[in-house]
């Protein structure tokens, strides 16, 4: 019989994907997203699996809505992508995202456990926890050190699902995503902001694009193949916590330079610091600026993970490179804008 996977948060990024991937792998997919949200779909559409789901309304403050919610639908898996994801956003809301990216995976925890608990559970978690981590690259054993209310909220719900399994027994898994991207990602991220700015150049829309830490390192893989990780996860005999990550790192300033080449243009970065800009160097236009109202009040540096658990035990691996999801992105923001589309 057809598995049934429930996917909190199906609204995003990876909400979008993992619907794709569970379909295609035959699942009943229900998906769900905050009734006062307006129901945000283009994601959905855009990979053609709007039709093929059932979309229900959830609130992960709300407990009893979430009772309801796995009574309703039955689940063999649940994936837990619901959460404030915006980590600057994050130091304005932190209330608020604690409760939701903390407590809220408590609050689907302790329902599930209610049911009886036979459900496996996947629970989003983030290299955002690692932080100010003292080694790198970070595999699953490396200190957390987060730097962010997000990042705070996101470790209390990575030990609640530790403590879940090791507690009660639950299938309970938490994959330690490090950035994944995709023309599906929110403009508020540095690379959509980045790839959506650079395609609006291409056509003449925009001028300069103002971003806030250019030395920021990230290791940037394809939210595709990320989804198909968090599966693995709950496919396993036993749960576990697993790192997903190309094991790259770039800077916002290399995703910058590999955008600006993917609509040919290139860069000359002068000045250092607050002060830096990047003028295009065939007209002199200044491109990319620095505002330093973008910086965070504490940031994370450079962060690149060890991906070796997941390779070993899942035969997972980030495939897409970084110029190619760069250039994705860049082409994708293009198709957009030219047939007047728009998506942020
Ligand atoms: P991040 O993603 O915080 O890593 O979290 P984001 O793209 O927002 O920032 C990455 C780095 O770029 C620096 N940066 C800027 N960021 C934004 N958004 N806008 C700018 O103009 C800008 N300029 C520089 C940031 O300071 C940061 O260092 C993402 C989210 O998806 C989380 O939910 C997820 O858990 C982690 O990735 C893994």
């Amino acid at each position: 019989m057809a598995k049934t996977a429930l996917i909190v948060g199906v609204s995003g990024q990876d909400g979008a994907y993992l619907s794709r991937l569970l379909l295609e792998k035959g699942y009943r997919v229900y998906g769900t997203q905050r009734r006062s949200s307006r129901l945000s779909a283009w994601r959905l559409a855009e990979l053609g699996v709007f039709d093929d789901i059932t979309i229900l309304p959830l609130d992960l403050l709300e407990t009893t809505n979430i009772q309801r919610v796995l009574e309703a639908t039955g689940p063999d898996e649940v994936y837990n992508l619901g959460a404030q994801s915006f980590v600057a956003l994050s130091f304005e809301q932190p209330i608020y995202t604690g409760s939701v990216d903390g407590l809220g995976a408590l609050r689907l925890l302790e329902a599930l456990r209610a049911t009886g608990g036979s459900a496996r559970f996947y629970q989003a978690s983030s290299s955002e926890m690692f932080g100010l981590a003292p080694t790198a690259p970070q595999d699953e054993a490396v200190p957390f050190h987060p730097r962010s209310p997000y990042a705070i909220a996101k470790l209390y719900a990575h030990w609640t699902t530790v403590n879940y399994r090791e507690a009660h027994g639950m299938h309970a898994s938490s994959g330690i995503l490090f950035n994944h991207e995709s023309p599906l990602r929110g403009s508020e991220f540095v690379t959509r902001k980045i790839t959506l700015a650079f395609a609006r150049m291409r056509l003449g829309r925009q001028e300069c694009v103002e971003v806030g830490n250019l030395d920021a390192g990230r290791d940037w893989g394809f939210a595709g193949d990320y989804v198909d990780g968090m599966w693995r996860m709950l496919q396993q005999d036993e749960p576990g916590d697993y790192v997903l990550a190309t094991g790259r790192v770039k800077s916002v300033r290399d995703f910058i330079d590999e955008a600006a080449r993917c609509i040919g243009m290139r860069l000359e970065w002068r000045g250092a610091g607050a002060a830096a800009q990047a003028f295009d160097s065939d007209t002199g236009t200044p491109r990319v600026r620095i505002d330093p109202r973008l910086r965070r009040p504490a940031d994370v540096e450079r962060l690149y993970g060890n991906p070796a658990k997941a390779r070993e035990r899942l035969g997972w691996e980030a495939r897409m490179s970084f110029e190619e999801l760069v250039a994705m992105m860049v082409e994708a923001d293009l198709a957009r804008l030219r047939d007047g589309r728009v998506v942020e």
